[in-house]
């Protein structure tokens, strides 16, 4: 059950005798499809003008189309499975070494999270977010990743080990792989490849986030971590992203998740088992989607999955599957 959910609105909160008894899936969907305005967010475009951090469009079907829900650079289908390959050997590997690695495996994992604020100027409005807004961020974090809204326990916490504040005017407009981005995580980037670096700025091309995955910090670990619009952060004002999911779904690619979308309808698909294929992004809170059937694609699309494109409230859960490839992920390329 997403909890945060049912604080939005006394609406909900009158239903909240009835919600706690229904499964989770359930729970959401059952809300979702209570919730007023809904029909306005359903899957498809509907010509309702979506705004977002001071720009609009047509409706939110054309935001996802252009691509500002999240920028994180994908493999192609050969990288993918040589990142894969690379995974079975290490995990093979890991296996013939036997007890000591399978402990390692198992237990929790606290990532230190460094938060770098990147601003134009003093105040929230110019992007200098407080430190209880970063805290905020964190204890979603840890009830997003602990299972705590629905979904699989992940076995990784979060711990805020730093701030640093600077104003940049340039460096608070930084488009994904720009020289902004790279001056400034030049100059902010600290700790090893099992911190995560969070910064958090206006971002150019109406982007929510992006992030390095993890077999990309051999080669580039000065460009490791997450880059986040300061709005969507949990209480900011990039609604429906202002959560701080944003920062739950980049941190899943951060440990080595794909999208849920990803490959489409195919049984490869994002390389989970237990994430239903899907064949595009859904956005809004969609009820019942499913866009790969036959029987060769059973489950209905996971929409309330932390690495699909809906709204904050309407996604909760990280499955098993996804917390074992987070764990493997973390173990083959961040432990320390
Ligand atoms: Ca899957
Ligand atoms: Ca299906
Ligand atoms: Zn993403």
């Amino acid at each position: 059950m997403k909890r945060k959910l049912i604080a939005t609105g006394a609406l909900l909160a009158l239903s909240l005798a009835v919600v706690l008894t229904r499964s989770p899936l359930n729970n959401a969907r059952a809300q979702n499809a209570s919730a007023p305005g809904s029909a306005a967010q359903s899957d498809g475009g509907d010509n309702v003008p979506f705004r977002l951090n001071g720009k609009t469009w047509r409706d939110k079907q054309a935001f996802i189309d252009s691509g500002g829900r999240c920028s994180t650079k994908h493999p192609d289908a050969i990288q993918a499975k040589e990142i894969q390959d690379a995974l079975t050997r290490f995990k093979a590997n890991r296996s013939l070494k036997g007890g000591e690695a399978s402990a390692a495996a198992s237990s929790t994992v606290t990532i230190p999270v460094y938060f770098h604020v990147i601003n134009k100027g003093a105040g929230i409005s110019n992007g200098d977010v407080p430190t209880t807004m970063l805290q905020r961020q964190i204890d979603v974090l840890n009830r997003s990743y602990g299972g705590a809204t629905g979904g699989a326990s992940t076995g990784f916490r979060f711990i805020l080990a730093g701030v640093t504040r600077t104003t940049n005017a340039v460096w608070y407009n930084m488009g994904y792989g720009s020289i902004e981005e790279r001056d400034a995580k030049a100059a902010l980037r600290t700790g090893g490849a099992n911190a995560l670096n969070f910064y958090t700025a206006n971002l150019g091309g109406n982007l929510l986030g992006w992030a390095t995955f993890p077999w990309s910090y051999h080669s580039k670990p000065e460009l490791d971590g997450v880059v986040i619009l300061y709005s969507s952060l949990p209480g900011g004002s990039a609604v429906p992203y202002n959560e701080g999911d944003t920062g739950t779904h980049e941190i899943g690619h951060w440990l080595g998740l794909y999208h849920t979308f990803q490959n489409g309808c195919s049984t490869g698909n994002d390389y989970i088992d237990d994430t239903p294929a899907e064949r595009s992004p859904a956005f809004g809170c969609p009820v019942n989607r499913d866009t790969c059937t036959t029987s060769k694609y059973p489950g209905l699309d996971p929409t309330e999955n932390f690495m699909d494109y809906t709204d904050d409230p309407c996604m909760w859960a990280f499955t098993a599957g996804q917390s074992v490839r987070m764990r493997d992920m973390y173990v083959q390329y961040r432990a320390q």
